[in-house]
């Protein structure tokens, strides 16, 4: 049975508090209009802020996926047919034919995997070349299988379980020549096989061979089977004639001894397309799964790589990939609400894509619920209106749309919730400047954008007022200029917005005549003063991008 579809709900990387609840609150718009599967994601940790609207409402974070990149485990085959090492080929050799298995996975007594058995490698023993024949007659098994194999019936003495190497002989030859042949082994581990010949039955057990097989089932004398006990040598009947019955006994060999040498395996958390590629250069169909203790926990084949993945995603508050959790260009990508800029994202077929320019992301899953008549859950409501206000600097930020009015006084009503009030509570807890290192600082709600001139990155915080910026922002400067350095970007900037005053301060660093650009007043080397900007996408990303434009 294959795993039904997980569908995937998840913001960008570095999430802010609006990313974080529109997953949840997407998700489970979802899954009261049909889809059980889909599950709200995020692609990075949450800040203090967003700890405490999930707190307060009482939900639990999204689970963390930094990569989406389809593994191994997204397709192998979890239920699996194997046999432990002490099996008969004979057990083997059917299994694999009634199951149509290229390969069958040998385990031991604690699941873990020795190797694969297959079809041809047991034939190849079974079937030795000729000049390798003669050791055909040795084989490594217990009596138990042995007997097993050709449906045997013992009629005197017991048949010991262990393992060991035993000679299977034939008595075709006149009573003489045979005990001369018969002197040059060891008669313990002979088996011989023979019809109703009372004179080769009496020489034998005198020489004390382990067991007699007496095939076509024929009848044995009283005499003899007297003899047989008080000799200690086993008497076993077979309905099959001598050369079937021998040909039998043979599949009794166990499996262990089969195994081909090489072991090709993945673990299920290897990248599908690493293995794809490594299996491709390799001359094997199938692969065990095994995990950190080499259990077998599945099984790989070729055939498996066809399997689409049983993953999709639904991206909210971002629509370009270079914003996206890990691996999304390797996931279908199903839907995507937005309202920031189209970034350029092609898809392969026709998807829902609903880029609509409010305040928030948000408020486009609060429209969705509204559209589909479908009532708010009371918690998912307060998360909602914590994106809106998030997003929004609480309605005051020029971003904000009368749909996002009508919509926050929606959501305060079903949340039971002021929204002026849960303003303050977000705003006053958690300030980035005090709460994080720098890197922390500049890397919590950073937003990658590709560019023709050159990739830059830029970032923002919200806080309370700028009393605390002068004493850390030669360390974030610092802190700006290695990322530029380190990611060879064009340049990254920090708006540090103050959601009292609604003004903000910008600090950037990078090329030179990207920064000779910015004709906003200068408070500092590589800080300065934007009055009345407060949204870095629909204020700061466009001016932006027109001094990239303008650059020499
Ligand atoms: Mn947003």
């Amino acid at each position: 049975m294959s795993n039904p579809i997980q569908t995937i709900v998840i913001g960008h990387r570095n999430p802010d508090m609006d990313s974080i609840c529109s997953a949840i609150g997407y998700a489970t718009f979802k899954q009261l209009t049909g889809n059980a599967n889909a599950i709200p994601a995020r692609a990075g940790d949450t800040n203090e802020r967003i700890d405490y609207v999930l707190r307060k409402f009482g939900v639990e974070a999204p689970v963390f996926i930094p990569d989406l990149s389809p593994r191994v485990s997204d397709v192998m085959e979890r239920n699996v047919i194997s046999v432990r090492r002490d099996s008969s080929a004979y057990d083997a050799i059917h299994l694999i034919e009634r199951e149509r298995l290229r390969g069958l996975p040998v385990i031991d007594e604690q699941n873990r995997c020795l190797g694969l058995l297959s079809a041809f490698r047991v034939c190849q023993r079974l079937f030795p070349a000729r000049d390798e024949a003669g050791e055909a007659r040795f084989i490594e098994a217990s009596l138990p299988s042995m007997v097993e194999t050709f449906g045997g019936k013992v009629i005197t003495g017991k048949l010991d379980q262990a393992m060991r190497r035993y000679l299977l002989m034939v008595a075709a030859m006149r009573a003489d020549s045979f005990s001369e042949r018969l002197g040059t082994y060891n008669p313990s581990d002979v088996i011989l096989f023979v019809g109703d010949r009372e004179d080769v039955h009496q020489l034998v057990i005198r020489a004390g061979v382990k067991a007699i097989v007496i095939t076509g089932g024929l009848e044995v004398s009283a005499a003899i089977l007297k003899e047989a006990e008080e000799a200690g040598v086993i008497i076993i009947s077979s309905i099959h004639d001598t050369a079937t019955t021998v040909f039998l006994a043979r599949g009794a060999v166990r499996v262990e001894s089969m195994i081909s040498a090489e072991l090709f395996t993945f673990t299920p958390e290897t990248l599908l397309e690493d293995a794809r590629d490594k299996a491709a250069s390799s001359r094997h169909f199938v692969f065990p799964i095994i995990d950190e203790n080499r259990v077998l926990v599945g099984m790989l084949s070729k055939s498996d790589f066809l399997k689409p993945v049983p993953r999709e995603l639904i991206l909210v508050d971002h629509n370009e990939l270079s914003q996206a959790v890990h691996g999304a260009e390797k996931v279908r990508i199903v839907e995507i609400l937005d309202h920031h800029r189209i970034g350029g994202m092609v898809s392969e077929s026709p998807i829902l894509f609903w880029n609509n320019p409010v305040g928030s992301t948000s408020t486009i899953v609060a429209l969705c619920f509204r559209q589909a008549a479908v009532p708010i859950p009371k918690p998912v409501a307060g998360l909602l209106l914590a994106g809106v206000i998030s997003d929004t600097l609480n309605l005051t930020s020029p971003t904000a749309t009368p749909t996002d009015r009508v919509i926050v006084e929606h959501l305060c009503k079903v949340a039971g919730v002021d929204a002026r009030e849960l303003a303050a509570e977000i705003f006053a807890v958690g300030s980035p400047l005090l709460t994080m290192t720098p890197e922390q600082t500049i890397q919590a709600d950073a937003k990658e954008y590709e560019h023709e001139r050159g990739n830059f990155v830029v970032a923002q915080i919200e806080e309370l007022s700028f009393t605390h910026l002068a004493e850390k922002q030669e360390a974030l400067l610092a802190a700006i200029t290695q990322r530029v350095r380190g990611q060879g970007l064009l340049f990254m900037a920090l708006l540090v917005t103050d959601i009292n005053t609604q003004n903000s301060l910008l600090l950037a660093c990078g090329s030179d005549s990207f920064l000779a650009e910015i004709d906003f007043p200068q408070r500092a080397p590589h800080i300065w003063e934007l009055e009345g900007v407060v949204s870095r996408k629909k204020q700061l990303l466009p001016y932006l991008l027109r001094c990239v434009e303008r650059m020499h």
